[in-house]
């Protein structure tokens, strides 16, 4: 296993569109284990295989909230079945943007197939904080970042920033 790099914005790989997965084999695996250490190291909650470059439909989850109760989810080409037309509010905030934080409206509910580390078929039903936190990982899939839902100066305002700290960075390393 080892840690891979989490792209940050600006950064144009972000807003590419993932590819289905077509088999779920030992490489496959490898990288959902690189990017389970990879999450909890950052830490997070959640990864979309895009944030460490890779373009395929794959994400890994853990919403446990105790620590030591490790519950990891892996989900290979999800596809939402079902959403509730009620809402909720989280404040969201993505490894990929980062430092930055914003409440978003999303379904409160929902429902998912997809195929689960060993391939096989599965489904869950989503509530809450895990309902927010697949569709901000299925967002990902699509190029899509939170910061998208948010007014467009506010969103400017965050790329901005990003971007600055970005050119310190740089300029620390040469
Ligand atoms: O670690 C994360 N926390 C979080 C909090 C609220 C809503 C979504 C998330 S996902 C985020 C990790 C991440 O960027 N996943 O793509
Ligand atoms: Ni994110």
């Amino acid at each position: 296993m080892a840690l891979r790099k989490i792209l940050t914005e600006p950064n144009k790989i972000l807003r590419q569109k993932s590819l289905p997965v077509e088999m779920v084999d030992k490489d496959l695996q490898n990288l959902m284990d690189d990017m389970l250490e990879t999450m909890y190291a950052a830490p997070g909650i959640g990864l979309a295989a895009i944030q460490v470059g890779i373009p395929k439909r794959v994400i890994v989850l853990d919403i446990a909230q105790k620590e030591g109760t490790k519950k990891p989810i892996f989900l290979v080409n999800p596809e939402i079945i079902q959403k509730s037309k009620n809402n909720s509010t989280y404040e969201e905030g993505c490894l990929s943007v980062p430092g930055q934080f914003a409440e978003i409206d999303r379904p409160d509910r929902c429902y998912i197939k997809y195929l689960d580390y060993h391939g096989e078929k599965k489904e869950i039903k989503a509530e809450g904080m895990l309902s927010t936190c697949v569709q901000h990982e299925m967002d990902h899939l699509e190029g899509i970042l939170f910061i998208d839902y948010l007014s467009k100066l506010k969103k400017t305002m965050i790329i901005k920033k990003l971007s600055k700290q970005k050119k310190a960075i740089e300029r620390i390393v040469v």
